[in-house]
């Protein structure tokens, strides 16, 4: 035994429970501790059936992730599960919470296994840029069929006790485990049932060995969203092998696809991309002991686009939310979109048939900002303007209850200004979500000068709440995200001036594994809102200009940067576009270059990663790492490559140093110079990661 796997033996049946908070993962101690356990039990000639079971909130949740790029250390996961496929006395797992990746994999290994009715089972693997690396890929199909383990193993979700007991995964439902798993372990010895080893079961591949189609429209749905990515296909590969070859040749091919992954660039990027997530989640710079103020009521103001978005994000999450409109007329306008939404995605099977009306009950409309006195946490998301913010603020001050947090939702504005309107500024921050805010995941929360750490707290444990991604950032223009976006959007500006066009700047984002390129992105968010800030202070440019001049605002009138048609969201090359380029190009005099597609990305990404180094000399983000979950999760940057300042590195901060000087000069653009902080890390031979590492220790 171990001190994080504990043996005890009553009554003919010995119970291993692995106790190792905070997710019972298989360090080296805990796979150590189950084999010598399980060697112990087996040896005793009381014991006649073994039960497997965890401490704590889950079963298993997986390998140790923080071991993978180390040493191996002995015993091997997939030793371990051999050794209790191959005990001579049923060996019965005991699952709760969820039992993910290597802790499936070990229950798999087992006789059989029961769940609570709660319990998840999944081989998320994917999601780190792995396949399952301990006999997943060979089991799981041989324990629900080829179908659904394609579905698991390159979807990476879960599926809950009962789909789980409907395929077969566990063979019965029990209140509790160690109780539930003993007495099942009783059933068994009582009904002298044989042990089921899986490896010997090759029942349920017959259907896929004579009709290989159901498998290959499977996998052709799984990777369907897998542009770019490796593990998927790789996976679906290693559950092939399962139908095709013996079960030995199959471990292999899964073992030979797994090592090729662990020691690839995509699944350190994404791996790393796990942790950066779960860092961005601790708040720095906040007293020990600071907890959350309790939220069981939210208020939210403005149901248009981003207000409808946000109060679906709570009623999703099963929060009840009341939704302020200042008319009858707008409130009835926000709830038939939230409907609208909620039934097109039943409708696809998105969520179950009855979640719609379940999801709308939650929301209660109302007129009128005095219904937000009983709330603990109101979100404001009406119009962007200072002026407005102000006018709400002024007015939630006064009704909203002592204590209640007063978020806004602005993209942009200073929330320090804001807060100077209400008498309680220490209750006042931003929380900003990402259009369409019932989808993306990330959510910047804004803090403001006088933010108190547990109205920080506060917001960010029910972003996390509502499944939304949090990440804490300072007041200034565009805070994080924004601020870098508009760093690529100045150079992208800049390159149609110099020769470049707009499909061949976006063809190079895209082509890195962005979702869409600046120029089809300011045709989706409309070229007027930019144009119209530049009337108001007074700043020109010339090509964005004359597009609007003439009426190309973008998707909302069917051209802009590029053409579109009705009813179609597909942006096209518009040979206007390059004739407008052209002749505004005449006017200044001057003339277009062949732009390289590698001076393209990095003038796209550099000064991206330029204007981060920038933002954390000034604290606005606190870890490069957090800036990278804010691309990640606010602007589709690939999870394959874990984030701009992730990137960076990987190319090295020396040669974007160098590259970015060269373009201040070529460019005569002394903003692209190096900030201080990349000049030093460069001048260091340093990275991101380092400064990330410190404040971690920090
Ligand atoms: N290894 C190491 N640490 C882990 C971990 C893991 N597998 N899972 C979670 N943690 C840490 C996490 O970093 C955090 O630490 C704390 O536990 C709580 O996590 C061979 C190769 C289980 C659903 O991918 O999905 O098995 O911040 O904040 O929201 O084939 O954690 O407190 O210091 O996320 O309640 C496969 C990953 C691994 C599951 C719980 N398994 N984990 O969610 O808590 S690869 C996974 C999760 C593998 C085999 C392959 C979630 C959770 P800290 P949390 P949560």
């Amino acid at each position: 035994m171990t001190d994080v796997v504990k043996l005890e033996c009553h009554d003919a049946i010995a119970i291993v429970t692995v106790d190792s908070p905070p997710v019972n993962a298989l360090s080296a101690a805990v796979r150590r501790g189950i084999s010598e356990s399980v060697k112990q039990a087996i040896a005793d000639p009381e014991v006649q059936a073994i039960v497997l079971t965890c401490a704590g909130r889950t079963f298993i949740a997986g390998a140790d992730i923080t071991e993978f790029g180390k040493p191996p250390q002995s015993p091997g996961l997939g030793d371990v599960i051999t050794e209790l496929e191959n005990s001579p006395k049923p060996i019965v797992a005991a699952i709760h919470g969820t039992a993910l990746g290597g802790g499936l994999e070990v229950a798999l290994g087992c006789h059989f296994r029961v769940a609570v009715k709660d319990a998840k089972l999944g081989l998320p693997e994917v999601k780190l840029g792995l396949l399952p690396g301990a006999g997943g890929t060979q089991r799981l199909p041989r324990a629900v069929g080829p179908e659904l383990a394609v579905k698991m193993i390159v979807g990476g979700d879960p599926i809950g006790a009962a789909v789980a007991l409907e395929h077969g995964l566990i063979d019965e439902i029990v209140e509790a485990t160690a109780a539930g798993g003993e007495a099942f372990a009783r059933k068994v010895l009582a009904e002298s049932r044989p042990l089921r080893k899986l490896r010997d079961d090759d029942s349920k591949l017959q259907a896929a060995k004579a009709d290989r189609s159901i498998f290959t429209q499977a996998v052709a749905a799984m990777t369907k969203k897998a542009r770019g990515l490796e593990a998927p296909f790789a996976a679906a590969d290693a559950v092939a092998a399962a139908i095709d070859l013996p079960f030995d040749e199959g471990m292999k091919k899964e073992r030979d696809g797994f090592m090729k992954l662990v020691t690839g660039e995509q699944s350190k990027a994404q791996r790393y991309a796990f942790f950066a997530e779960r860092e961005a989640a601790k708040v720095s710079g906040v007293p020990e002991g600071t907890k959350p103020r309790p939220v069981t009521r939210v208020a939210i103001i403005g149901a248009g686009t981003m207000g409808g978005g946000i109060a679906m994000s709570f009623a999703n999450a099963g929060i009840p939310v009341t939704l302020i409109e200042t008319g009858e007329e707008q409130l009835k306008r926000g709830l038939g979109v939230m409907q609208k939404n909620y039934d097109s995605t039943a409708a696809r099977g998105g969520i179950p048939a009855d979640a719609p009306a379940k999801r709308m009950a939650l929301i209660n409309g109302v007129v009128g900002l005095e219904h937000v006195k009983d709330a603990d946490l109101i979100i404001e998301a009406v119009f962007e303007t200072m002026a407005v913010k102000k006018e709400v603020f002024t007015a939630i001050d006064a009704y909203a209850k002592p204590g209640a947090v007063l978020a806004s939702n602005t993209s942009y504005l200073n929330i320090d200004e804001i807060a100077q309107v209400t008498k309680r500024p220490e209750d006042v921050l931003g929380m900003h979500f990402f259009s369409p805010a019932n989808v993306m995941k990330l959510c910047e929360i804004v803090r403001a000068d006088k933010t108190a750490p547990d109205a920080l707290l506060t917001a960010v444990a029910i972003a996390r709440k509502i499944a939304k991604v949090p990440a804490v950032v300072g007041v200034c223009d565009g805070f994080v995200g924004n601020r870098m976006l508009a760093a690529r959007g100045k150079q992208a500006e800049q390159l149609l001036f110099e020769g470049a066009l707009p499909q061949q700047v976006d063809a190079v984002v895209t082509k890195f594994g962005m979702p869409m390129g600046p120029f089809a992105m300011g045709d989706l968010a409309g070229l007027d809102i930019g144009w119209r800030s530049r009337q108001d202070r007074g700043i020109k440019s010339e090509i964005a200009d004359a597009l609007c001049e003439a009426g190309r605002f973008g998707q909302k009138t069917g051209k802009g940067y590029y053409k579109y048609e009705a009813g179609s969201r597909a942006p096209l090359p518009d040979p206007e576009v390059e004739t407008l380029i052209n002749d505004t190009l005449n006017k200044l005099g001057l003339k277009r270059r062949e732009v390289p597609d590698e001076e393209i990305l990095e003038r796209m990404m550099y000064p991206m990663i330029n204007e981060g180094a920038r933002i954390l000399e000034e604290k606005i983000a606190a870890r490069p790492s957090d800036i990278d979950v804010i691309w990640l999760y606010g602007y589709g940057w690939p999870i394959y490559r874990g984030g701009p300042m992730f990137y960076a590195d990987s190319v090295g901060l020396k040669h974007i140093a160098e590259r970015l000087s060269y373009y201040a000069k070529a460019t005569n653009d002394p903003t692209l110079e190096p900030a201080p902080l990349l000049a030093r890390l460069a001048a260091e031979d340093g990275s991101f990661a380092t400064l990330t590492q410190r404040a971690k220790a920090a």
